[in-house]
């Protein structure tokens, strides 16, 4: 029997998606550059289900039905490009080419529009959950085009998470890159998220005094809450866990550098093409740059004058980190969400929030209870032009405000830094404030570029004759 779907590059996520496609019942051609992963994963996992192994690309093509179906899942870049080239003169009009690593939106996007060149169907998919959610049920977000996922779809959808109400983890995105970038975007949320809740960690540490094991209940606590997550509950899994070495807290023995692969990073960069205002996630990544800034905190520690203040933490200081935390985990949704209504005019794409919002519910690390609420606020024709206007939201973090305030307050006169935590409670003062000073950037800009500005009492664009007589006013034509 021909196989369904073909796999190549068989590295850990690649065997994990072959062996859960098995599993639902698909035969599975397996290839890889090298055959040692190819033998070693039927050695051990042949039992999974019914496998064709192939030992060339040509063979794997040939196992395939048509329209052929087939899984790349080597390493994210050059590689891809090598193993399309590859693949390309082997297949005939209709087939689908999927790459299911972490490509870069924009190298998808270029893909894609070069098979469809050539007939072929080029279709980005993420894919988040790691390892674990590979074999077991992953987040599924596919793009290109719609008239592939009518073949693909069910096959993506057969292996995927299901939420709580039983819907697939896994939708049609949008055409050619829109899968790969809210794969990206969901990555960049990821980075926000584990930022706050190390935020809350440290204040609680460093500021209330609370040792690790202790900490553990606290967020296991907060698991049964409106913060519940997937991320808190490994949190309390992390800070519970004793260095068997040592006998000290694991978080005491490692290394305090924090590592990054390159897509939060590629959010942040996305984000500034598109001028999207994603703080929390921008401060995310720059609070791992500078973990890993070693050299330079080691001298800074012994150089930089702290001026801490003598403050009292306050009563219930526990509760309002809770609070702070939940604000600015919601401000980093907020803004990603926020981010992904940008590309969808840029890029021409229908995302859909609420869809967007449902396959994250389950399979994916951010993964939160919050996604269902996240899920409802954007659901109907009136979609709120911010999610922090849903009803909900309005209620739910307006009632956090005092506390997160206190916390930021706190943490600045200790000198603990909460980079997120301040610069998501600044994002929201700022979408409140009646007036910001960009208006007085606006004049900046006038006086040394002529670059004009707009009046707050009348139609047109304006520029101020600076000099001599600073008053003169005159209008622009900018047709
Ligand atoms: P890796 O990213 O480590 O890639 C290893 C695979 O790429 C091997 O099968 C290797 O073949 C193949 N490969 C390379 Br490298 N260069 C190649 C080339 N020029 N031609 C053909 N094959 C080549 O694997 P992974 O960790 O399983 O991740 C796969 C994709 O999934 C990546 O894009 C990754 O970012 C993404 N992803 C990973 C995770 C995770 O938790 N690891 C989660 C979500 C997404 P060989 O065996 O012959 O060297």
């Amino acid at each position: 029997m021909p196989a369904q779907i073909g796999v190549t590059g068989l590295a850990v996520m690649g065997a994990n998606l072959a062996r859960n496609l098995a599993r639902n019942g698909y035969t599975v051609a397996l290839h890889n550059r090298s055959m040692e992963k190819t033998d070693a994963l039927l050695a051990k996992h042949g039992d999974d289900g019914d496998f064709v192994r192939t030992e060339t690309l040509q063979e794997l093509v040939d196992a395939l039905e048509k329209p052929r179906r087939v899984l790349i899942m080597v390493k994210a870049g050059a590689p891809v490009d090598a193993v399309v080239d590859q693949l390309v003169p082997l297949l005939e009009e209709g087939d689908i080419v999927i790459d299911g690593g972490n490509s870069h939106f924009q190298d998808t996007r270029r893909r894609e529009a070069a098979l469809a060149e050539k007939g072929l169907h080029f279709v980005g998919v993420g894919v988040s959950g790691g390892e674990e959610g590979a074999l077991n049920g992953p987040s599924i977000m596919p793009g290109g085009s719609e008239e592939s996922y009518k073949a693909l779809g069910p096959l993506l959808e057969k292996i995927s998470a299901k939420a709580d109400d039983g819907a697939p983890c896994c939708a049609w995105i949008g055409t050619d890159g829109a899968g790969h970038f809210v794969k990206m975007v969901h990555n960049g949320i990821e980075y926000a998220d584990m930022q706050v809740i190390g935020e809350a960690y440290d204040l609680l540490r460093s500021a209330a005094g609370i040792e690790p094991a202790e900490q553990a209940k606290i967020f296991g606590e907060w698991n049964r809450g409106e913060l519940s997550s997937f991320l808190i509950e490994i949190t309390a899994e992390v800070l519970a866990h004793v260095d068997v070495k040592t006998g000290k807290p694991f978080v005491d023995v490692v290394v305090d550098a924090a590592g990054q692969k390159g897509t939060g990073r590629w959010t942040v960069q996305s984000a500034l093409d598109l001028g999207s205002p994603v703080s929390g996630i921008a401060e995310s990544v720059f609070a791992r740059g500078i973990s890993s800034q070693t050299a330079q905190r080691a001298i800074a520690q012994n150089t930089l004058e702290g001026h801490k203040a003598e403050v009292e933490v306050p009563e219930g200081f526990v509760e309002d980190v809770r609070q702070a935390l939940y604000a600015s985990k919601l401000i980093s949704y907020a803004q990603g969400l926020d981010m992904l209504g940008s590309a969808a005019k840029e890029y021409g794409w229908d995302l859909k929030l609420d869809q967007i919002a449902s396959l994250w519910r389950a399979g994916c690390i951010i993964r939160a209870d919050l996604l269902k609420v996240i899920m409802e606020a954007y659901k109907g024709s009136e979609a709120p032009a911010n999610l922090l206007f849903a009803p909900a939201f309005v209620a739910s973090v307006g009632k956090a405000v005092p506390a997160w305030r206190r916390v930021v307050a706190t943490a600045v006169q200790l000198g603990i830094p909460v980079p997120v935590f301040s610069s998501s409670l600044a994002y929201y003062d700022a979408l409140r404030a009646g007036r910001l000073p960009a208006a007085l950037i606006q004049g900046q800009r006038d006086l040394f570029g002529a670059h004009t500005y707009h009046r707050v009492d009348a139609e047109g664009t304006f520029h101020t004759l600076w000099g001599e007589d600073r008053s003169e006013i005159s209008a622009v034509d900018t047709h």
